[in-house]
């Protein structure tokens, strides 16, 4: 007690010392170059933060700007151990430099995936590379070179005032550090203290890097990321034994009544046909559901979808491995990683996977994809799949003249595809193959090679003398959302003459095919605005108050995303749309109960087993059933029913079953888990 109030005192005597002495405005006169920098990275990040995710609650906030200053002062420490005066302005403009490199890298990174950077990307740049322009053109916006502003400000100021640093340092440097130090210390013990199990949770999990960055700021975020990418190498090193064991665990509690053998009305419906998979580059459920001055977006798409078995509520679940994860989620049931990309950091694992079990049925299993077979990892990754062959770029005539963005378009793909294929029906009694499009992709701007597709009103009006005048409307002309449209108008018509090419060589009469859209095409939320919106007298945005005006938030935004699942055999015999919601994860479960395989360790369901039970779980927690669209980032819900009133048991239930399931997923991955289990794996046919 007595020591309590001596502390008491002491902490009194100096705040007044401070005050009366004007210690503050003398440390920073004799502190400038470490003041400056601390304030310089300090309104850095929390800019980034603020122009990234524009919410009230992370322009208040006080915890990152608290974790910030202590790793900043932390760094900057450093600059105290320095004999020369100017070595300590050399060093701390280094570290300005990394820091405004990692908030301009954050800012673009956000604006193209709405997530935050990760160095796992750094392995993936070979692939980033051929997309490069896309990104460019995409994303590079004046506001990312923002952060500039203020680094610039610091090390043209260090240089101005170099004069100044002609000196040695202070003679207690070692005392300088290590206060400095101890000031980094109180503000992480202060930080620290405040954390909540939730925010530690997610910090270590690193899932959810919106949410981390929010609370602990992007150089926390980045430090842990940094040690997270290097987890491929470390993971696998330490923690097998307990991976394994809530692994084995896991699938014994699921699969205690052997769902994954369950048959229904749909059992083994395409048992034997060959099917033709085709992956869908960007293709968006709403493009099915959108016509301009009558004309359908994608026809051919629509009408495959309403011959045959369509999914209307199914959803991508990539996280920065985009085409790859989609690849990955469809063939595998299993989740991206949780750092790196599974194609890229985890190609040498055991997967369980689709071509694979059809190769075991007796299949011939090949792929096709226009692009490098590097790209993605393709050429190792379908090889570990199954797939037999891989015809990639160099199997392909691709031309100047035949390119459209990043590659060989689609037209040419399918055309050339055609003769493989036949070549191989003619060689094997069953194939199955998967066709990977291109044309389809970000950033939809090579719209003169697309073919005419307008994206405007066009409406007649009767003048007053009687005669009839055509009004045109701009509407969608010259929006990403626009050309998107237009982009899949081409993709559509692709399609449209892939069927007619396989239908006049007879290659259809026993095959299935099975079309997905690999991930949306990340566009812009105004656009939809305008799309649902448009106020046509003023050729702009209806106002929020008008009667007519459509809400599109953020969770509108979510919801869109989705794409489009179709399974289509010619004779059509199979006619239902499916609404019940759906993952790219339940592919491989409810084809392969269709066409006679199974994986007991598949994370998705059966949807004819599910049902309206289903739940899709999202790389960074969100998750989404036919009730509700849960956002974990922030914490909250939108019932999907009428506002229907949600118990909490089901959010945390639900929320609880996402973290699981990422969790195994991720380990069974990385702990390369299906080594030993895939020799375990039965298949129904082994089981009937
Ligand atoms: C590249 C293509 C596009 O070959 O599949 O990949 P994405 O950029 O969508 O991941
Ligand atoms: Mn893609």
């Amino acid at each position: 007690m007595q020591k309590l109030k001596k502390w008491k005192n002491k902490a009194i005597s100096t705040l007044k010392n401070i005050k009366k002495d004007k210690l503050i405005s003398k440390y920073i006169k004799n502190n400038k170059v470490f003041v400056f920098f601390v304030l310089v990275n300090v309104i850095n990040s929390t800019l980034l933060r603020i122009m990234t995710m524009p919410v009230l609650e992370n322009i208040l906030a006080i915890k990152p700007i608290i974790a910030d200053l202590a790793v900043v002062i932390l760094f900057g420490a450093f600059s105290y151990l320095f004999k020369k005066k100017k070595y300590q302005a050399v060093y701390c403009c280094i570290w300005t430099v990394i820091f405004t490199i990692i908030c301009t890298i954050n800012s673009v990174y956000y604006t193209f995936y709405t997530s935050f950077a990760s160095f796992s990307m750094l392995s993936l740049t070979q692939f980033i590379a051929p997309v490069g322009d896309a990104v460019v053109e995409n994303v590079l916006q004046v506001k990312d070179l923002l952060y500039l502003i203020p680094a610039a400000a610091y090390i043209i100021y260090c240089i101005v005032t170099r004069d100044n640093y002609k000196g040695y340092l202070y003679t207690k440097r070692k005392e300088k550090f290590i206060k400095t130090v101890s000031v980094s210390g109180i503000l992480i013990l202060l930080f620290c203290v405040t954390l909540t199990g939730l925010e530690i949770g997610r910090f270590v999990k690193q899932w959810n890097k919106e949410y981390v960055v929010q609370r602990f700021g992007i150089y926390v975020y980045q430090v842990n990321d940094g040690i997270t990418s290097l987890q491929p190498k470390i993971n696998s090193m330490f923690g097998y034994d307990k991976a394994a064991k809530r692994f084995r665990d896991y699938f014994e509690e699921r699969n205690k009544n052997n769902e994954y053998t369950k048959t229904n009305d749909y059992t083994d419906i395409l048992k034997g046909k060959n099917v033709l998979v085709i992956h869908a580059e960007s293709l968006q459920t709403i493009a099915l559901n959108t016509s301009f001055n009558g004309q359908e977006v994608a026809p051919n798409f629509k009408r495959l979808a309403s011959e045959g078995i369509y999914f209307s509520n199914y959803y991508s679940q990539v996280s920065v491995g985009t085409s790859s994860d989609a690849e990955l989620s469809f063939n595998t049931s299993l989740m991206p990683t949780k750092s790196g990309t599974a194609f890229v950091s985890y190609s040498d694992r055991t997967y369980i996977a689709t071509p694979q079990k059809m190769k075991d049925l007796g299949y011939y299993t090949f792929s096709m994809h226009g692009n490098t077979a590097d790209f993605w990892n393709r050429r190792v990754m379908h090889s570990n799949f199954g797939f037999e062959k891989f015809y990639s770029k160099a199997n392909y005539n691709v031309t100047k003249e035949n390119t459209i963005g990043l590659g060989i378009s689609d037209k040419d793909f399918f055309s050339q595809s055609v003769d493989y294929i036949e070549k191989i029906s003619k060689e094997h009694e069953k194939f199955y193959g998967a066709l990977i499009t291109l044309t389809n992709h970000t950033p939809f701007s090579d719209t003169e090679k697309y073919g005419e597709f307008p994206v405007d009103i066009k409406e007649s009006v009767t003048q007053a003398d009687g005669s009839v005048t055509e009004v045109v409307y701009p509407y969608m002309e010259g929006s990403k959302l626009g050309n998107y449209f237009k982009s899949v108008h081409y993709a559509d018509q692709a399609i449209g003459e892939f069927i007619d090419k396989l239908d006049e060589k007879g290659l259809l009469d026993n095959t299935a095919i099975v079309i997905y859209g690999d991930h949306d095409a990340r566009l812009p939320k105004k656009d939809y605005v305008k799309l649902f919106n448009y106020d046509k007298e003023n050729d702009d945005v209806l106002d929020e108050d008008d009667e007519n005006y459509v809400n599109f938030d953020n969770y509108q935004y979510e919801l869109n995303r989705k794409v489009p699942f179709i399974i289509w055999t010619k004779d059509k015999q199979y006619n239902l749309e499916v609404k019940d919601v759906m993952g790219m994860y339940d592919a491989m479960p409810t084809l392969g109960n269709m066409l006679g395989f199974s994986n007991q360790y598949a994370l998705g369901h059966d949807i004819f087993n599910i049902k309206s039970d289903n739940i899709v779980v999202f790389p960074n927690g969100n998750w989404v059933t036919n009730k509700v669209y849960y956002n974990a980032q922030k914490g909250q819900y939108l019932s999907l029913n009428n506002n229907e009133v949600i118990d909490k048991n089901y959010i945390s239930k639900n929320t609880k079953y996402t973290e699981e399931l990422l969790g195994i997923s991720n380990d069974i991955i990385v702990f390369n888990l299906l080594k030993e289990d895939d020799k375990e794996d039965k298949t129904k046919e082994v089981a009937s």
